[in-house]
């Protein structure tokens, strides 16, 4: 895969600015997207990009969402003196018009435009336009919010006119509630709008009923608006991701989108005056990176707002990083949401759940919230438990001010601390890769001799375990454990080896933590016995999935999952890795990731592409994979290159895994957090 990141940014962009004082509306100015695009060339990031050319959208266009009575009205505006631009700007809400508005309107919405161009006709993989004006709030006849055109809900009705797309998915990271957009498809089941927002009860703007989490879609598209209200300020990494786990990303690969647009805002970053949020720039890496995976890949990334410039920058450059396919840094500080963030959460959940498979088997009762009942009878008494988010934490009121203070020395030294150097290759074959297709973009690893004394050292054994010391066993840890030390050294980012016993995969843990890794996190997926030393190891996190309930006891350290005896095991793998695993693994912070796939699970694919992709957010993308099948090698290499899984059809959870998820859930609340 050879396509690689598009950037759209235009000067033009910059040419309106606010003519006369208006409080509310004077922190979007230009300076936002020199700030931003000045930044991408300091990181060296500009050069990685594909540039894309830069069109003024046409009025056959600007029509998919606004009328032309409005497009006649802002056309106007450009031969308007200050006093009528002040006029016919306060006749909208926090938005204000220069003589360029309409024009740079059109461009802003033109380059969103060619984003979508380049990523539907193949150009491009995904890619990010730099423009302003924002767009998600204004609506038909409109503007609102320093927003005149919404370039996104244009884009989405340009893509389905243009393309025949039929499902698109909306993530409105910003801020703010992006209700133009929800007004635009509430009705429309073939594209899903998500939007979390600053909301404290209606308290913030635009103060609206409508951006409360009931607002779940009208009609047909019932279900296909998914509101997240953030009632308090100050929420961290660990909602975000949270929020993600719990509802996006499952929803998301229910949907299963053919192309994703982000409104993104980041304004949803820390130090910023609107949010009041505390979400570090890497944050985003993430953020988007959970999203690649999907749409084949096909991920167009819209700046709406954010108005600290230091802060909006790196947000900026962390998330064309991701989307560049870099490693992403790994999430400082304690990952465990808040209770208000969980509430909000829970109550998606139980206001979606009609609408979604994957909430359905599942209990999601509505967390009491001071006005929900009053605002929405439609909800009985007994829809409701008292607040019982058990693991979540206090708000502490609130860590912005802090921040503020010397916000740019915070800043400085957080920045220094999360940078991330890509090794130089990033996938290393050990033994593999006679025959593969991408072997060009590999590295051979030599394998190495490995001695009965050298693995004694690693585990302690029981008596039976000494079928492991067979030549057999020595060889195929040959292969591993250099590849081990190439990641642990920083030469190559993952890398994948095929080993006929898979158990080795405890061994090359354990060898892990003895070359640097201070926390490893073992995924199996298989039968294959575990010797008890390595369930005790605090170091080593094992989860283990696998069709047999035998006596396998669960510890702290050891997760047995047993999942679906001799049924097919689907994709329903990956609802479990958004709610159980990938919360359980963002707290323990691994350092280096093993894979370890079993010859005889029953888990297609396609899944197991999603898997290897998605688990590469953690330990800065430092994963093995041990596969006991070389068959499916080739599939997990391009997993690991980072190459888009094809979208197939859309991941169901079925009814009895959601029972399996819910039980894991409750148990693993005595020893972990984020859950
Ligand atoms: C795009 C965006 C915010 C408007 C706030 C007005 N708009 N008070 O972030
Ligand atoms: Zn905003």
């Amino acid at each position: 895969m050879a396509l690689g990141t598009g950037l759209i940014y235009d000067e033009q962009m910059m040419d309106y600015n606010l003519l006369w004082d208006y409080p509310e509306c004077n922190i979007e100015k230009p300076e936002r997207l020199s700030a931003s695009y000045e930044k991408l060339k300091y990181y060296g990031l500009v050069e990685r990009c594909i540039p894309l050319s830069f069109r003024e959208a046409i009025e056959e266009e600007i029509v998919l969402v606004h009328s032309l009575d409005y497009i006649e009205a802002v056309k106007s505006t450009a031969s308007m003196n200050v006093e009528e631009l002040k006029t016919f700007s306060y006749m909208y809400n926090d938005v204000y018009f220069h003589p360029n508005s309409y024009h740079v309107a059109k461009v802003a919405l033109g380059v969103t435009l060619q984003l979508v161009d380049a990523v539907m006709l193949g150009k491009v993989k995904n890619g990010m336009a730099l423009v302003r004006p924002p767009g998600h709030h204004s609506q038909k006849s409109e503007a609102c919010g320093f927003c005149i055109f919404n370039n996104v809900a244009v884009a989405a009705q340009y893509a389905k006119k243009t393309y025949g797309t039929k499902r698109i998915l909306i993530v409105d990271w910003d801020v703010h509630h992006g209700q133009g957009i929800q007004y635009v498809f509430e009705e429309d089941p073939s594209v899903l709008y998500f939007s979390w927002h600053r909301y404290e009860y209606q308290q913030f703007w635009p103060n609206l009923k409508d951006s409360d989490y009931y607002a779940v879609g009208k009609g047909k598209g019932l279900g296909f608006n998914v509101n997240l209200p953030w009632n308090k300020i100050g929420m961290e990494n660990a909602d975000y991701l949270a929020a993600f786990f719990y509802i996006l990303l499952p929803m998301a690969y229910e949907f299963n989108p053919e192309l994703i647009l982000v409104s993104a805002g980041f304004d949803a970053a820390i130090g910023d005056p609107e949010g009041e949020m505390c979400a570090t720039p890497e944050c985003f890496a993430h953020l988007t990176q959970l999203l690649m995976p999907l749409a084949n890949g096909k991920l167009c990334v819209v700046l709406e707002g954010g108005y600290n410039l230091r802060s909006l920058s790196e947000s900026v450059c962390m998330t064309v990083r991701a989307l560049l396919g870099d490693p992403v840094p790994p999430l400082v500080g304690e990952m465990v949401p808040c209770i208000s963030a969980m509430e909000s959460i829970q109550n998606v959940r139980a206001v979606q759940q009609p609408y979604w498979n994957f909430l359905k088997n599942q209990d999601n009762m509505f967390i009491k919230d001071p006005n929900a009942k009053k605002l929405n009878p439609g909800i009985g008494e007994d829809d409701f438990q008292s607040s019982t988010v058990t693991t979540a934490k206090e708000k502490e009121v609130t860590t912005v001010s802090n921040v503020n203070k010397d916000f740019d020395e915070f800043m400085n030294s957080h920045m220094k601390k999360v940078l991330v150097l890509a090794p130089r290759v990033r996938t290393a074959l050990g033994g593999c890769g006679e025959k593969l297709s991408k072997l060009d973009q590999c590295l051979q690893v030599e394998e190495k001799k490995i001695t009965v004394e050298e693995v004694g050292i690693l585990i302690r054994f029981g008596g039976s375990d000494c079928a492991y010391l067979k030549d057999e066993y020595l060889l195929s840890l040959g292969k591993i454990f250099p590849l081990i030390d190439k990641i642990m050294n920083r030469e190559v980012r993952n890398g994948i080896a095929v080993s006929s016993i898979l158990s080795s995969a405890a061994f090359a843990a354990r060898y892990g933590t003895t070359v640097g890794a201070s926390r490893v996190l073992l995924l199996l997926l298989g039968e294959d016995a575990i010797s008890a030393d390595i369930k005790e190891d605090e170091k080593i996190l094992v989860v283990q999935m696998s069709g047999k309930q035998d006596e396998k006891k669960q510890s702290k350290y050891y997760i047995p999952i047993c999942w679906k005896e001799d049924n097919e095991w689907d994709g329903d793998l990956l609802f479990l890795l958004f709610e159980v695993i990938l919360p359980l693994a963002y707290g323990f912070k691994p350092e280096l990731v093993i894979l370890a796939v079993g010859s005889n699970i029953r888990i297609q694919e396609v899944s197991l592409a999603h898997l290897t992709h998605l688990l590469q957010v953690l330990a800065e993308g430092r994963i093995l994979v041990i596969s006991q099948a070389s068959d499916l090698v080739e599939t997990l290499v391009s997993s690991l290159l980072g190459d888009p899984v094809s979208a197939t059809s859309s991941f169901i959870l079925q009814q009895e895994s959601a029972q399996v998820l819910m039980k894991l859930r409750q148990e693993l609340k005595q020893h972990w957090k984020l859950l």
